[in-house]
């Protein structure tokens, strides 16, 4: 997706933005930009302690320096955004024999989407790829995983239905092992018809895909951004019982609250790996933070 195709679809949260932009640049730098920056900043979803931090950072260098001009200001803010943001590994593991990605969230995150997305550029990539429809919940839910799987070009590996989830990923393990395909992604269902915890599932079908041939190489947690705090909130629970290697922050898009990115990293440590910003197999990206500043303070 080109630059500006990015900032377009962020227009959401560069809407949130929009007023301060327009009075520090006709205004220049006074008392009021910083109320006008943190508010915006807490109204995207980043965080009460990350939008202080931030805001107060910039204010300390602005009277340091001595500093009214609001291109410079935006220049440092977009800077300091970006270096906050960065510094953190946003490769999917993929050695493994095969390597297995399970893809674990809450009901209509963005969970299948998200998979179908990357099946699609794997494959593009020359990668041999097993969906696992670990989402047992619904029977629909497999066929949804096989559209992508056809769309993709993807193989997709089911179970009957109401199928113990775990059993359905390991044995998508044994058939890549045993037919050569590098990769596996495994679908999970955000909710359960059993009483079992979901937590438990998850944990369960973790534990299980390690014991065949491959091994377990990320964890994603799909968030859907439109949630902002209320996402966060959920990513804490899945924090707490599973072994999360990082964040796929969907609906991009739609959302008002891109500032949600700042908060995940901060508050949970967690590095965002990839944006959904549509519904089309090309609308996955790798998360930039310089391209994020650029997008939402230009
Ligand atoms: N606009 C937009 N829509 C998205 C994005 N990602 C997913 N969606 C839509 O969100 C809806 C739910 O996506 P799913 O992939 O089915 O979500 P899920 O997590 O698998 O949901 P369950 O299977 O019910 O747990 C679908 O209509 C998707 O097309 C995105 O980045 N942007
Ligand atoms: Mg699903």
């Amino acid at each position: 997706m080109a630059r500006t195709g990015f900032r377009r679809r962020m227009g959401g949260t560069r809407g949130v933005f929009s007023g301060f932009l327009a009075s520090v640049v006709s205004r220049g730098v006074d008392d009021s930009t910083w109320e006008e920056l943190e508010e915006a900043l807490i109204l995207a979803d980043a965080g009460v302690g990350a939008a202080t931090e931030l805001v107060d950072r910039l204010k300390e260098w602005s009277r340091a320096e001595k500093v009214t001009d609001p291109q410079a200001l935006l220049a440092l803010l977009k800077a300091q955004l970006a270096e906050d943001l960065g510094g953190r590994d946003r490769g999917l593991e993929t050695g493994g024999n095969p390597a297995v990605w399970l893809f674990v969230g809450v009901n209509g995150a963005g969970k299948t989407t998200t998979i179908g997305k990357l099946a699609a550029r794997e494959v593009n990539s020359g990668r041999k790829v097993v969906l696992a429809a670990g989402d047992t919940f619904r029977a629909a839910a497999a066929e949804q995983l096989g559209l992508w799987a056809d769309r993709s070009g993807a193989e997709l590996v089911r179970g009957a239905e109401d199928a113990d989830p775990s059993s359905v990923v390991f044995d998508a393990i044994q058939h890549a092992s045993a037919t050569g395909v590098p990769l596996v992604m495994a679908d999970t269902a955000g909710r359960l018809h059993t009483r079992t915890n979901l937590m438990e599932e998850l944990a369960k079908i973790h534990r299980v895909a390690g014991k065949g041939p491959g091994t377990v190489t990320e964890v994603l947690l799909v968030i859907d951004a439109v949630t902002g705090q209320n996402g966060l909130a959920q990513a804490r629970r899945f924090t707490e019982s599973a072994q999360l290697t990082g964040v796929v922050l969907t609906k991009l898009d739609g959302s008002a609250k891109g500032g949600i990115v700042m908060a995940v990293q901060n508050e949970l440590d967690i590095p965002v790996k990839l944006v959904g910003l549509g519904e089309g197999v090309e609308d996955l990206m790798v998360f930039d933070p310089v391209e994020f500043a650029e997008a939402l303070f230009s």
